[in-house]
């Protein structure tokens, strides 16, 4: 947990044979469910930027992680960190579709420049650990695309074979449109490759086999493997096969876009100013384009990166920048939006209210062959907030019917809602958080009104989420 949490992939979990030599100091405990291995979690000192979320998600009595001096910890951990971020986990120990299997997977997306405790960054570390060097992404304007790939660093890392998730930023305005571009060009790609191959099945029956299997294959990582296994076939053609000039062409021309051949999951990812307001139209677009993408919405439900300007995202009642008297309108509810279309997938998720149902809803959303939307609440320090309780915050927010956690699968028809009724109130939740709290100071009455009308909202929405979930 204290892992998946960490908004900085500063935390690697270590599992490693029982008889590996370790560095002095690197203490191990048996691993659980692995009879010959033993397990650490280690901290990279140098790029913890110390918020504490890792160690108060810790669900043990006794807290498993304390805080303590940073300097000190760098003069004794560095070593051990340098040690562990070698070790790669063998993906057939673990399976990475489970909230303690995911973090074995090398994280492709870390030490990046967001602030302290964000409440984005854990949702894109999650999906690189489960979609890797497949990711192809298009990133709005905005903190995610800050603290993603302000030069000269680069939070996109790779894995130990050199390979990471390809990114790239537009627009503020055109992301969605940006992504789908990637899409239709990886298809393309994809469809001329697939021309060749056949005609060369057809001179060369040898390789008809593995050049279907290669068409049928869907999955991100049985479709890595078979390409490669193809590649192989086609330099063995060429070889010892019995082939002309123009075949031999062909081959090398193939074996030249060799990284196109595996499939490629393409994410859309942006913040709730991009998705809600100035990017909605063209999202509107792709979220009737029918084509394979997957858009992660993460809503901090305000312009976090330009300050904390009010969205459509912003909830009634909460004081933001451009909304100094507390937000009159109520909440955009873009998953009911989103829900008018029957072959989209649309899922709401918060990481800190329920892991496997964000962790489900990010490969479901993945797996389905045509768009996804998922819309992830983002704890924002522009929500004046304790940042190192951002996931408590999260759990409080669905307690409390502020938030609701749903999957729409277009495959089974069915939605399902993943929160329960509230067992906390709207108006005690939001009371905690400074953008809700400062319209109490400056206009009590107005406050109670706003905060009221948001809490119905809210109620409301949940009956309709019942009603569409009853329905199917
Ligand atoms: C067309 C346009 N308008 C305004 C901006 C300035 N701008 C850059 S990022 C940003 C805020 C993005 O907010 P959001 O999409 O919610 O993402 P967050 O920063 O919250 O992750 C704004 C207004 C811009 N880059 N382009």
């Amino acid at each position: 947990m204290c892992s998946f949490v960490c908004p900085h992939g500063a935390i690697k979990p270590v599992l490693i044979d029982a008889d590996t030599p370790t560095p002095d100091g690197f203490e191990c405990i048996p691993a659980t469910g692995y009879p010959n291995k033993k397990f650490r979690i280690q901290i990279s000192p140098l790029d913890c930027t110390g918020c504490g979320s890792c160690a108060n998600v810790c669900p043990a009595k006794t807290k498993a992680l304390q805080m303590r001096d940073g300097e000190q910890q760098i003069q004794s951990q560095r070593k051990n960190y340098d040690f562990a971020s070698k070790i790669e986990v063998a993906p057939e120990d673990y399976n990475k579709f489970t909230v303690k299997g995911s973090q074995f997977a090398p994280t492709l997306f870390q030490f990046s420049g967001a602030c302290a405790g964000c409440g984005e960054t854990p949702y894109i570390k999650l999906a690189t650990q489960l979609f890797g060097d497949k990711m192809v992404i298009a990133n709005a304007t905005g903190c995610s695309s800050i603290y993603g790939g302000s030069y000269p660093s680069c939070p996109y890392s790779v894995n130990n074979a050199g390979h990471g998730p390809a990114w790239a930023n537009s627009l503020f305005e055109d992301n969605a449109e940006f992504g789908l571009g990637m899409r239709i060009a990886l298809d393309n790609t994809r469809e001329k490759l697939a021309l060749s191959l056949n005609e060369l099945a057809q001179k060369f029956p040898q390789i008809a086999p593995i050049v279907e299997q290669w068409q049928q294959t869907s999955d991100l990582d049985a479709s890595k493997q078979i390409s490669n296994k193809l590649c192989n076939a086609l330099e063995d053609l060429l070889e010892k096969g019995n082939i002309d000039k123009s075949d031999k062409q062909a081959i090398q021309d193939i074996l030249s876009k060799e990284n196109d051949l595996n499939q490629k999951t393409v994410w859309i990812i942006g913040g709730d100013g991009w998705a809600y307001d100035i990017g909605y139209g063209g999202l509107d677009h792709v979220l009737a384009s029918g084509k394979n993408v997957n858009i992660l919405v993460l809503d901090s439900q305000v312009y976090s990166n330009t300050g904390g300007q009010a969205s459509k995202a912003t909830p009634a009642g909460a004081v933001t920048k451009f909304a100094d008297s507390g937000k009159k309108t109520s909440k955009k509810n873009l998953g009911l939006i989103a829900l008018c279309y029957p072959e989209v997938y649309v899922a709401q998720i918060a990481m800190g209210a329920n892991m496997n149902q964000a962790l489900t809803a990010i490969k479901e959303a993945q797996e389905y062959n045509g768009v996804s939307i998922i819309i992830a609440y983002s704890t924002c320090i522009n929500h004046g907030i304790d940042m190192s309780q951002g996931m408590l915050i999260m759990r409080e927010a669905v307690q409390s019917g502020y938030w609701h956690l749903f999957r729409y699968n277009p495959m089974t028809h069915k939605l399902i809602l993943d929160s329960g009724e509230p067992t906390m109130d709207y108006i005690e939740f939001a009371k905690k958080q400074r953008r809700f709290a400062n319209l109490y100071k400056k206009n009590p009455a107005e406050a109670d009104a706003l905060l009221e009308k948001a809490k119905q909202n809210s109620l409301a929405l949940r009956e309709r989420l019942k009603k569409i979930q009853e329905e199917n």
